[in-house]
């Protein structure tokens, strides 16, 4: 994913990539052939990044490696995922492949049976999981020895230096959440909610400030304003006091109901500048029995002090989740209107269906939706679900559309 790669410039004939206001862009997209259970979806398929020999080339300047360890991320990502195995198998081939992440974790039996790691791990519990990797890779008993984090204040900072360059980096401050909302597998990955010390993310976010002149960070959190006094008041004023001048962005979405005024205001100051909230519907049984984690009148004061505090429409994105077999398509519209004439700005976000959360079970157990086979699970094909309402596509870019006018 490395945008500024020389040798990826040199193919796309550019000096720098492009990147939009706060250091986004896109990544390099190749139209590859549809896999078997995708076929007949109307849609082109591709494989986004490093284009495969620029990767196998990069590989081959590295010395044999004692393991790989590869990560996953979304569970319908799987196929690059295992075109990355088979492509170090070739150069490596007596190295051992262990595979992690939010795939792996997920869909562990998917992973071992067709991914071609010699290990898939599940889960994010250190103590088991580097031992198996020292076992794997056939390391001595002295060798296995090794320092483990003891829990996440100890974790290193991400090598995000191993890029060629970055424009904006992602910050976790938490692992976890503590709400279990019905479409979630956050308590799948890590069933406890563990926050780290703020003074040690203000200390992380100033080492990558002043180290490697970042001025964006995303924070990556499940529910970053969880236990506010304690954790996200302190990084504020962290920022704040260590005279950070940069932006901050919440693409996961925050809790709108710990936005106080004097929340917001901080935030303002400290520099956030994308705001998305998670609002879902407005309907209050399906926000209840979702996870209750919002209903209106919250949503509605966050706006508001948000709105005190200086942001404006813009800058505050409402998540409405659309995609649910049983959700109205008028319960939708309605809550895109309401989240308009609240002074939010409307994004819908397709529901993913994912294994063993109380939604799947659900759907599973009517024969809704949930299918052993993860590219099923891409948002992206929630308009080509049987039993979803088709209409929510056109609302989709009538949204978009509304989106795009208000900038
Ligand atoms: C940050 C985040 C995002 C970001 C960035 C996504 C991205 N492109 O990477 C944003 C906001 C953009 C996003 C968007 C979406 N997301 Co999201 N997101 C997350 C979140 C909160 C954290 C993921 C993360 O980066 N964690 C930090 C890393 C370091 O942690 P980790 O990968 O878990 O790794 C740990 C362990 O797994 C282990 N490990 C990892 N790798 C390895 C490797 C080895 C070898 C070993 C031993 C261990 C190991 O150690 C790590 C340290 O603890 C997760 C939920 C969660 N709590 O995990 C959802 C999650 C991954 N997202 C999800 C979904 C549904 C989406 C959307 C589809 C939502 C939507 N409807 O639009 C979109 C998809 C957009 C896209 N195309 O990217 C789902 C997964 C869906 C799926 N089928 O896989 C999750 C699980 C949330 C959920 N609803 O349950 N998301």
């Amino acid at each position: 994913m490395d945008r500024y790669h020389p040798e990826l410039l040199k193919l796309q004939n550019i000096k720098t990539p492009k990147h939009k206001k706060y250091g986004c862009g896109k990544y390099l997209k190749q139209i590859i052939d549809k896999p078997k259970p995708i076929k007949n979806i109307p849609r082109l398929y591709g494989r986004y990044g490093l284009p495969i020999d620029v990767f196998c080339r990069q590989l081959a300047l590295i010395p044999t490696p004692n393991a790989v360890l590869i990560t996953s991320g979304m569970t319908y990502w799987y196929p690059g995922v295992f075109e990355a195995v088979r492509h170090i198998r070739r150069q490596f081939p007596k190295v051992p492949v262990v595979l992690g992440g939010t795939y792996a974790s997920l869909c562990t039996q998917h992973a071992r049976r067709y991914s071609g790691a010699d290990l898939v791990i599940a889960g994010a519990d250190l103590l088991h999981i580097i031992p198996a990797i020292m076992e794997t890779a056939g390391a001595s008993s002295a060798e296995s020895n090794c320092w483990i984090p003891a829990d996440i204040n100890e974790f290193p900072y991400p090598a995000y230096h191993l890029l060629t360059q970055n424009s904006y980096i992602c910050v976790l401050s938490s692992r976890g959440c503590p709400f279990s909302c019905s479409y979630c597998a956050s308590k799948l990955l890590h069933p406890r909610f563990e926050q780290r010390r703020p003074e040690l993310v203000v200390k992380e976010i100033e080492h990558f400030y002043r180290k490697l002149h970042i001025r964006n960070f995303a924070f990556y959190d499940d529910a970053l304003l969880v236990n506010a006094d304690k954790h996200i008041h302190y990084i504020l004023d962290g920022i704040i006091g260590c005279k950070i001048k940069a932006n901050f962005h919440t693409p996961n979405a925050l809790h709108a109901k710990y936005i106080t005024y004097q929340l917001a205001d901080k935030m303002y100051k400290a520099g956030f500048k994308t705001i998305r909230l998670g609002l879902e519907t407005i309907d209050p049984k399906r926000q209840k029995y979702s996870g209750g984690k919002v209903n209106l009148a919250e949503f509605q004061q966050a706006v508001t002090n948000l709105k005190q505090a200086g942001y404006n429409q813009r800058d505050i994105g409402a998540y409405i989740l659309v995609g649910l077999p049983d959700v109205p398509i008028d319960e939708i519209s309605e809550t895109v209107k309401k989240t308009l004439f609240l002074g939010a700005k409307p994004i819908l976000t397709e529901y993913s269906p994912i294994p063993g959360t109380r939604l799947w079970n659900e759907y599973k157990f009517r024969g809704d939706l949930s299918t052993d086979e993860p590219l099923l699970h891409n948002n992206s094909l929630v308009g080509y679900y049987p039993n979803v309402n088709q209409d929510v596509i056109e609302l989709k870019y009538l949204v978009q559309k509304l989106y795009l006018e208000l900038g």
